[in-house]
């Protein structure tokens, strides 16, 4: 993979790169993103329909069996180059802020510190009727895959049942992570969004932000998207080929 001289340039004389990942940063984790058709026991389910308050209030053991089938997957999945590589590239830069759409947990086992979830963590569940977090038992769960329906347990304070601690379509953002992440676009010098279909907002938006404020902004994804009009370099490939060829070629690049 050649990365263009110029974006090379631009990294290396950076003092902030923002990097906003979506699905795509995990597929070559074995994750499937989210717009992939489901597989397997969950393929005639669509993730548009799972992903709701609305869908947990109809079927909440079908809803609460298909986020532990997806938590056990990724308990089982390892970081992968493209998560290794944004890790990395802090010791190149002075300030790096991760901004993830993902509810794995993979660029914090890669070794980010500091990540930004916009759209909430598969293993911090909460109550559904009270918010209060609810302490999952440790251990990778076995249960899920035996079936697709999986009753949620209930809180320990009010009784209520407990939900995965994600972003539903409908929810807002928790303010204290959208606004950590609007401040770190408004200030980066390169915003790369990595492996998202820019198609959910508020998210989708960042890159704009930053634009605004005269970062130059990097798409890394082997298709296209919206954000092909905005970018300034579109990087087509694998995150897991172009992320680790980018970090090589800005640390190789002489100081
Ligand atoms: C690779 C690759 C490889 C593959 N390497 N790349 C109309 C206009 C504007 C907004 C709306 C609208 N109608 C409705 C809305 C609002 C809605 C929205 O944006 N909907 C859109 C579908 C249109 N947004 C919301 O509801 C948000 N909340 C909100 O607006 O609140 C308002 C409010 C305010 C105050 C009070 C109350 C309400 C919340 C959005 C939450 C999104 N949540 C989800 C689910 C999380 C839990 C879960 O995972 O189950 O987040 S949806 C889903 O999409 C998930 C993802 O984080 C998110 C983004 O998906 P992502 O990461 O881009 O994945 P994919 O699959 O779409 O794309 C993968 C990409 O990777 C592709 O481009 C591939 O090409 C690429 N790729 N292999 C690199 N190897
Ligand atoms: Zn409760």
């Amino acid at each position: 993979m050649d990365i263009p001289a110029d974006l090379i340039t631009t990294v290396h004389n950076a003092n902030h790169v923002v990097f906003l990942t979506g699905a795509g940063v995990s597929a070559e984790s074995g994750i499937p993103t989210f717009r992939d058709a489901l597989t397997g026991l969950w393929a005639n389910f669509d993730a548009e329909q799972l992903a709701s308050a609305d869908a947990f209030r109809r079927d909440r053991e079908l809803v609460w069996g298909w986020y532990e089938w997806r938590r056990m997957m990724v308990m089982k999945a390892k970081p992968n180059a493209a998560h290794r590589a944004v890790a990395e590239i802090s010791s190149e830069v002075r300030r790096v802020d991760v901004i993830t759409q993902n509810v794995d947990d993979l660029h914090e086992r890669a070794g980010s510190q500091n990540v930004i979830h916009l759209h909430g963590r598969l293993n911090r569940p909460v109550c559904f009727a009270c918010q209060r977090p609810h302490e999952l038992s440790p251990g990778i769960p076995d249960e899920p895959e035996g079936g697709r329906r999986l009753a949620p347990p209930r809180c320990e304070y009010c009784g209520g049942y407990v939900r995965p601690g994600v972003v539903w379509f409908g929810e807002p953002l928790p303010r204290r992570e959208w606004n950590a992440a609007v401040a770190a676009c408004e200030t980066c010098d390169v915003l790369f969004s990595v492996g998202t279909s820019s198609i959910v907002q508020p998210a989708a938006s960042l890159p704009s932000i930053a634009a605004r404020h005269g970062a130059m902004v990097v798409q890394v994804n082997p298709n296209w998207t919206s954000l092909d009009d905005v970018a300034a370099f579109n990087l087509a490939g694998g995150a897991a080929v172009v992320m680790p060829a980018l970090f090589e070629a800005v640390r190789a690049r002489p100081r």
